[in-house]
């Protein structure tokens, strides 16, 4: 069984990018410039845009962080994101979900520039990641297709069975790792709550990409000898012996798993900094105008 660390991985890309953004700079041209919008008070969700700004440091890059309290109204919000848009400055921003409830997410994802959508998630984004064009990949499983690829991980002519069918995370993965690419050729099962038999499904994979967010749902029996396994879900869990009161653990019941897999990911240290970093590599490719021109 083999780890993988998608924190050093992270680390390690995020190395490369400082590079290129050392080059820009002495260039004299623009530095990339990342705008988050985070609304409320969810803890987790300040620790995620932490992390980001975080990186955006780490990669040379210039940060926004607009904060507003859960009250805001929809109109400020769709303010803000208004002027995001028109900011020659902004290369790209994100809005961090979930979003309060009186706040319509589809709406705001619809108000976003799909050129400035480093989220990917803008159905103009999603559409043209779904045909194959240019497009921004959703971080999540741009992430994954990245640890992939550089644990050199065969994905051609495999069956990979994703857990979960979210619009950003196994609905997307499913379509890029069945696409004609250098990851992807994957034979795809697309499984959900209404699957009728879960563990028959994943005893077939080859691959299995879980992203549910329920603490120990994949169990060793539902896992082949040799299966790659990566665990999107991050769930917290008491535990009294923490000083914050809570651990994180994955999906996957990792103790029993790991020992049949070939590969897998950790939770925390797996797929959470890689998305981090996925979400930097789409931003320097809106600084390059990569996608759009
Ligand atoms: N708009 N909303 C928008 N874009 C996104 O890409 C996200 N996502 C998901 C939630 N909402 C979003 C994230 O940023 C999930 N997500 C995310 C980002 C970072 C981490 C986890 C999820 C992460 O850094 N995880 C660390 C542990 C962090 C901690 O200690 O809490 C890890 O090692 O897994």
């Amino acid at each position: 069984m083999q780890l993988i660390d998608g924190k050093a991985l992270a680390e390690t890309i995020k190395l490369e990018i400082a590079e290129e953004v050392a080059q820009i700079k002495t260039e004299g041209k623009k530095i990339p410039h990342l705008a988050a919008v985070l609304i409320g008070n969810n803890a987790a969700s300040a620790s995620y845009v932490r992390n980001k700004v975080r990186s955006c440091e780490q990669c040379g890059f210039r940060s926004t962080l607009v904060e507003r309290a859960a009250d805001i109204s929809e109109e400020e919000l769709f303010g803000i994101i208004n002027d995001l848009n028109q900011d020659a400055d902004i290369d790209g921003f994100i809005v961090q979900l979930p979003l309060p409830k009186h706040i319509n997410e589809e709406d705001v994802t619809l108000a976003i520039n799909p050129k400035k959508d480093v989220d990917g998630f803008h159905p103009i984004n999603f559409g043209r990641m779904a045909q194959g064009l240019p497009a921004y990949l959703p971080a999540t499983p741009y992430g994954i297709l990245q640890m992939l690829d550089r644990y050199n991980i065969e994905t051609s002519g495999k069956h990979c069975v994703v857990v979960g069918r979210s619009n950003i995370v196994g609905t997307p993965m499913s379509i890029l790792l069945s696409r004609k690419a250098k990851v992807g050729n994957c034979t795809v099962t697309l499984a959900h709550s209404r699957t009728k038999d879960l563990p028959a499904e994943t005893r077939r994979a080859d691959i299995i990409i879980s992203a549910i967010g329920r603490a120990n749902f994949i169990t060793a029996d539902m896992v082949k000898e040799g299966a790659v396994v990566i665990d999107v879900g991050i769930n917290r869990v008491d535990d009294a012996s923490r000083k914050r009161g809570y651990r994180l653990v994955g999906d996957v019941d990792f103790e029993n798993v790991a020992p049949k897999c070939s590969f897998i990911t950790p939770v925390p240290g797996g797929v959470g900094p890689m998305t981090v970093c996925s979400l930097m590599l789409n931003t320097l490719k809106a600084s390059r105008k990569e996608i759009y021109g």
